[in-house]
């Protein structure tokens, strides 16, 4: 609970907890480059924005989370939530399929407002549940789309209801990559969940992933160097493909042994490289 605070939460896996995974009372914090997942609560499982928050809430991915009226994100009470830049994908609502809830308290009639763009949301428009239009605003801002956003695998909850955490990198062919706000301006302390800058290519990726093809020889993004990505370097065998031109570091018009070399180097390494991803993970920043 935050209350009359201007918090910044980032880069955090934000997972499991029982009442939301972010909790907003009177608070505007700002949320962003998280992934927020497999959590539950009353009204929301994700976020919940209670009594005039004002949080803005960008570069997320929630997803997952489940509760009584709205799995993603909940708004009440005189709330004005900024949300853009998020995927808001496979949250689960008691009886239906509403990600975000904008309501308001009838014993505390301020206006709530819900503000959303440049987002990935399931189902789009139609799961979002807007309250009494006297009180309840849902302002659809440009760039809203609702695509599957090909995680590297989704979280589910198991028959015993005990959460499987899914891996939430973004694959090839994704439509979240270079589709975020095309006006998003990162700042010095910006980076995504694998702690990679913000913005890699053309635009800012939806989500809490930067997809970055071929660092550590990962040519699919999805975190992990494996026979995956060399039967992508397999595939382009002697061919020309810049995405998998690996080696020498800018890259020399052929897929070769220099690229295969590279490959091996990184996939070896990558037991190094996962206890350094693991002692990063539990990074809060409040500010
Ligand atoms: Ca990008
Ligand atoms: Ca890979
Ligand atoms: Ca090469």
């Amino acid at each position: 609970m935050m209350e009359f605070n201007y918090p910044v939460i980032s880069n955090n896996y934000i997972t499991e907890n029982y009442h939301s995974g972010v909790y907003c009372y009177e608070a505007a914090p700002t949320i962003r480059n998280n992934i927020i997942s497999g959590n539950t609560g009353f009204f929301s499982g994700g976020i919940c924005c209670y009594s005039n928050s004002s949080p803005v809430i960008t570069g997320n991915t929630i997803t997952g989370n489940r509760a009584e009226d709205s799995g993603g994100i909940g708004c009440d009470s005189g709330s004005s939530v900024t949300v853009s830049n998020c995927i808001i994908w496979g949250n689960i609502a008691d009886a239906n399929d509403i990600q975000i809830s904008v309501i308001y308290d009838k014993y505390l009639p301020s206006s709530t407002s819900l503000t959303i763009s440049y987002s990935d949301i399931e189902y789009g428009q139609n799961a979002i549940y807007l309250g009494d239009p006297n009180y309840c605003t849902l302002n659809w801002g440009l760039g809203n789309i609702s695509k599957e956003p090909l995680f590297a695998t989704r979280g589910f909850w198991d028959e015993s209801d005990f959460w499987a955490e899914g891996n939430y990198h973004i694959l090839p062919g994704s439509p979240c990559i270079d589709t975020g706000d095309p006006d998003y301006i990162a700042d010095s302390d910006d980076f995504d969940i694998d702690g990679n800058v913000r913005i890699v290519g053309d635009q800012m990726d939806i989500g809490a992933d930067e997809y970055i093809i071929g660092e550590y020889a990962d040519l699919n993004n999805d975190g992990i160097t494996n026979l995956g990505d060399f039967a992508i370097l397999a595939t382009y065998w002697l061919e020309n493909e810049p995405s998998v031109d690996i080696a020498p570091p800018d890259g020399d018009g052929v897929i070769d042994i220099q690229d295969l070399m590279e490959f091996i180097w990184h996939w070896l390494d990558q037991a190094n490289r996962d206890s350094c991803k693991r002692r990063s993970k539990s990074t809060a920043v409040l500010e």
